[in-house]
């Protein structure tokens, strides 16, 4: 998934500085993404029971589109299957903003939700994070491996 979205970002690249003018003007306002961009599976240093352990553990989410987009009804399944999947509450993500999904408890912002879990959620070896809109249709994936990511992955 990192290594297409990393060919897709040269491809753009490429394909930007070749283009004329028009062309760039059509580039800006083409269907963007509303995908994850960051993932820190594995919160900084030891990871303990604390809550700021937990919300040390996120995932980040970037609309890249040129719409705001409503959220409410999306998920992130559980990767525990222990039933408790994150269901945005009514949420509307600007165009070009992001919001970071904690997995331990705090007070919803614009920029920053909070699962509310006791305990961590993400595997720190490897694992994949699912983006579900209201339709449980999979819109995301940000698979990661700390073979090859230290502990956070670009997405
Ligand atoms: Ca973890
Ligand atoms: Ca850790």
């Amino acid at each position: 998934m990192r290594v297409r979205c990393a060919m897709a970002a040269a491809v753009t690249v490429a394909a930007l500085s070749a283009a004329g003018p028009a062309d760039a003007a059509e580039q800006r306002i083409a269907p963007g993404r509303l995908g994850f961009t960051f993932f820190q599976f594995d919160a900084l240093g030891a990871d303990d029971s604390t809550n700021a352990s937990i919300n040390g553990e996120y995932l980040r989410l970037t609309n890249t589109t040129d719409l705001p987009r409503q959220l409410s009804g999306w998920t992130i399944p559980d990767p525990t299957s222990a039933g408790q999947d994150f269901a945005f509450p009514s949420f509307v993500l600007a165009p070009g903003r992001s919001v970071t999904i904690h997995s331990g408890r705090g007070t919803g912002t614009s920029t920053d939700l909070y699962w509310g879990r006791g305990r961590h959620v993400w595997d720190n070896e490897s694992g994949f994070a699912f983006l579900w809109d209201q339709d449980s249709r999979t819109r995301d994936v940000c698979d990661y491996d700390s073979d090859f990511d230290p502990g956070w992955a670009g997405c």
